[in-house]
């Protein structure tokens, strides 16, 4: 069994969750913060059998688009350093982790 971890666009998160739920697949939702930009996102977790994971994939790209974003002059990007202009960043479609699980149980 793996775990699938997708970070998406918070405006992308119903679609896919929808989509994923009438291909029959269990999904969970959390709220996370990117660490860069400090925009709030959406982590979907998905536990599937290693045969599904490639469907999943193609439902979370299918429905997750990338962006444009500009990254406040307050931000710091680097150590010390802040833009002296706000600075464009494509954002998504998707990040996507899978992972192995050891062990899966419902009790
Ligand atoms: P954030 O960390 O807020 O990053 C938002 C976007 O800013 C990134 O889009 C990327 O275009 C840019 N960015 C991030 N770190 C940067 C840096 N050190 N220098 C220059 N530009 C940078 P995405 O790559 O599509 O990432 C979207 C969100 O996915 C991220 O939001 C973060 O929450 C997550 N993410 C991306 N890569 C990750 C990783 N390796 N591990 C954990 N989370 C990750």
């Amino acid at each position: 069994m793996k775990l699938i971890l997708a970070i998406i666009n918070r405006d992308d998160a119903g679609a896919v969750t929808q989509n994923l739920t009438k291909r029959g697949f269990s999904s969970t939702k959390l709220s996370t913060t990117g660490g860069f930009l400090l925009a709030g996102n959406v982590t979907v977790l998905v536990g599937v059998d290693e045969e599904k994971v490639q469907e999943v994939i193609d439902v979370i790209k299918e429905h997750s688009h990338s962006r444009k974003q500009m990254i406040p002059a307050s931000t710091e990007v680097n150590y010390g350093y802040y833009p002296s202009m706000p600075v464009e960043v494509t954002v998504g479609g998707a990040t996507i982790f899978v992972v192995d699980i050891e062990r899966f149980e419902r009790v």
